[in-house]
């Protein structure tokens, strides 16, 4: 099949009104988002994107983890359908384009093909995967999770928000879990579109990223249990503190980061102190360690060495400690024949471009492990995300997407 002409291009224009409408749902404070997953604002997004969908010819099916699919048909029903998609859920302080670009991105591809009278021989599918964040409900990717075998049904349903209100209960007060069977769903190809998150597309001039391979992480939620007491009359000698526990680990967390340089990351972001009181010495601290590396060998020293780091500091104050595994999954090497299918849609297209990997984790990282997939990737304005103030241009968001509707074009099959 011949290659799309390298004039076909998606409606810029329609998909920045797309996501700048989606941004209304959720406002943040500062100009972001916060559309947590599973709360009123994620309800809100999802019944626009449905809207939109139905308006595009699309047919939309549900899973039980209320992760949205919805179809285009092809021309050979019986061929195994090329999804594309990302999140529509934020972080709290969140931006505007993290997980919503790669969705409504796949569905302006879908709405330029509708406008181009394009028929492809595979279905095409548009998903919104269910709390990609992990922010309100950990792990993050816990939908995508799911559907590659990676987490049980039960698991994920019981995961508790800060509240102590359950993913499975606020799934079905929102009203969304579906009638699919979760994972049952075959994939011919699976194709993220996503903002990069850090800094290196917009420094080295680039307007799209080729991901090769993703980091591995790991989120080890730490439990430290000392004494509540009072911070004038107690002795410093006499202190059991919960507090200086978390900042002693917090710092080693960095210091093992920096010691396997280059390419590798940790921080501790999740962080609680109870009774949270002025004038009280905490006698509980809980918080969660983010480390994460491309490096496998890497990858399972740095958790042991903070494994050991943090046992070590809680025996020097006399504290209590519980480490729970809150999320983990290994490095990731995308498929290499999606890759080089980007590669080439961006070389015809006269995008610059370059490899790289992905800081950032993704829903697919996990979609990797049960069919071939790659990632896509756009600049971020001072690489920031994760924050209120993330910015792409709009440019940028059309060539992620132009070079997302070639690949997709190659893979589905275009059909005279
Ligand atoms: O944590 C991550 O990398 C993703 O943003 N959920
Ligand atoms: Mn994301
Ligand atoms: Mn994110």
């Amino acid at each position: 099949m011949a290659a799309p002409a390298a004039n076909l291009r998606i409606n810029g224009e329609r998909l920045w009104d797309s996501l700048m409408e989606m941004a209304q749902i959720g406002p943040g404070i500062a100009g972001g988002n916060n559309r947590q997953t599973l709360t009123d604002d994620d309800a809100k997004g999802r019944a626009l994107f449905a809207e939109w969908c139905k308006a595009a010819g699309m047919a939309m099916g549900v899973d039980t983890m209320g992760t949205m699919f919805a179809t285009r048909a092809g021309t050979d029903a019986d061929a195994l359908p090329v999804y594309m998609g990302s999140h529509l859920d934020t972080q709290p302080t969140g931006g505007k384009y993290d997980g919503v670009l790669g969705v409504l991105g796949a569905l302006e591809v879908v709405r330029s093909m509708n406008d181009a009278g394009i028929k492809t021989k595979h279905p095409i599918v548009v998903t919104n995967w269910t709390n990609e964040e992990g922010t309100r409900f950990a792990p993050a990717m816990l939908a995508s999770g799911v559907f590659a075998g990676m987490h049980s049904q039960d698991y994920a349903y019981s995961r508790k928000d800060a509240e102590g209100k359950s993913f499975g209960d606020e799934l079905a007060r929102i009203g969304w879990v579906g009638d699919e069977v979760v994972g049952a769903r075959k994939m011919h190809a699976m194709i993220e579109l996503h903002i990069e998150q850090g800094p290196i597309l917009e420094a080295e001039g680039r307007d799209v990223g080729v991901v090769t391979h993703g980091q591995g992480l790991w989120w080890l939620q730490i439990t430290l249990t000392g004494k509540d007491a009072h911070t004038g009359s107690t002795p410093m000698a006499m202190r059991v503190n919960a507090g200086l526990g978390m900042a002693r680990i917090t710092e080693r967390v960095h210091q093992i980061a920096m010691s396997h340089q280059p390419g590798a990351v940790g921080a501790v972001g999740h962080a609680n102190v109870y009774p949270n009181s002025r004038n009280v010495i905490p006698g509980k601290a809980v918080f969660t360690v983010d480390i994460r590396t491309p490096d496998q060998g890497k990858l399972d020293a740095m958790k042991a060495e903070v494994t050991r780091a943090a046992h070590a500091v809680a025996a020097e104050l006399g504290l209590g400690i519980e480490i729970e595994d809150v999320g983990h999954f290994d490095p990731v090497t995308f498929d290499a024949g999606l890759v080089s299918v980007v590669r080439e849609a961006a070389e015809r297209l006269g995008y610059s471009h370059m490899d790289i990997i992905s800081g950032a984790g993704h829903d697919a990282c996990w979609i990797n492990r049960v069919a071939p997939t790659v990632m896509i990737m756009c600049p971020c304005v001072d690489g920031l995300s994760h924050n209120e103030a993330e910015e792409i241009s709009p440019e940028w968001a059309a060539a992620g997407t132009d070079v997302m509707f070639h690949t997709v074009l190659d893979v589905a099959g275009v059909v005279a």
